[in-house]
């Protein structure tokens, strides 16, 4: 049994939950708000001190990437082919460092200037707006429409559906989705990766959901 220990939200563990809906395995969703998280790191239960978590046969793991790694390796996400295999790792690490920037927000208390940080992140020429164009950049000039250029999905295109969808779900203030306007490749891209029956299934009740919606089917089909 492998348990994924994380807060209700999406953030750095949806796509290792996506991943292990794909794997098949039989796995527990462990969700803690702050004091049961506060509990296991002084318990020195997490590796790093830090949420995601997942509980495995072989010990505890950490770090989202390398969780998300170990999990695609058990899937058909597996990428065999060696360069093949280093640029999706290049994907993830660029993809986590796009999140990150928001992260930076965080730790402004005051509402305003908080929302105007984001507002300075998301218009033209800001960090988050550049990265969004990257993507949109490699996803045109892929052949196959995976992010890493990769003949199938591999767990960039997921972490990519996660992080990237998962920004303008209206969960944080400032951030919505004319992010996506006019980013057409990353709205096909959603089409495309949305349709794959693991991901279908587990958001096909979430259209109300006020985090979750942006990983429906159709969810951005008036866009
Ligand atoms: N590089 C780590 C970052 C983990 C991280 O920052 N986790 C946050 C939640 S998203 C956390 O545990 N925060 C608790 C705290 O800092 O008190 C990863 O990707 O897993």
């Amino acid at each position: 049994m492998y348990r994924l220990i994380y807060f209700s939200s999406p953030g750095r563990a949806e796509a290792i939950r996506i991943v292990l809906d794909i794997s098949k395995l039989s796995w527990e969703n462990v969700i803690v708000d702050f004091s049961g998280y506060s509990e296991m790191r002084d318990s020195k239960k997490l590796p790093w001190g830090l949420l995601p978590a997942l509980e495995t046969p072989s010990g505890t793991l950490s770090e989202s990437c390398a969780i998300l790694r170990y999990l695609g390796d058990m899937t058909y996400l597996k990428i065999d082919d060696e360069w093949q295999s280093a640029k999706v790792d290049e994907c993830l690490d660029a993809i986590s460092d796009m999140s990150n920037i928001l992260t930076e927000t965080f730790r402004i208390n005051n509402i305003d200037e908080k929302i105007a940080a984001r507002k300075k992140l998301v218009d033209s020429g800001g960090k988050l707006s550049n990265c969004y164009d990257l993507f949109c950049e490699k996803l045109e000039n892929s052949k196959t429409g995976w992010i890493a250029g990769t003949e199938k999905p591999s767990i960039a295109d997921i972490k990519l559906f996660s992080d990237c969808f998962g920004l303008v779900s209206g969960n944080y203030d400032g951030i919505d989705t004319s992010l996506l306007k006019g980013r057409d490749a990353l709205l096909d891209f959603h089409s495309k990766i949305s349709v794959i029956p693991e991901i279908s299934s587990r958001y096909e009740e979430m259209q109300d959901d006020p985090l979750r919606w942006v990983y429906c089917q159709n969810a951005f089909s008036n866009e």
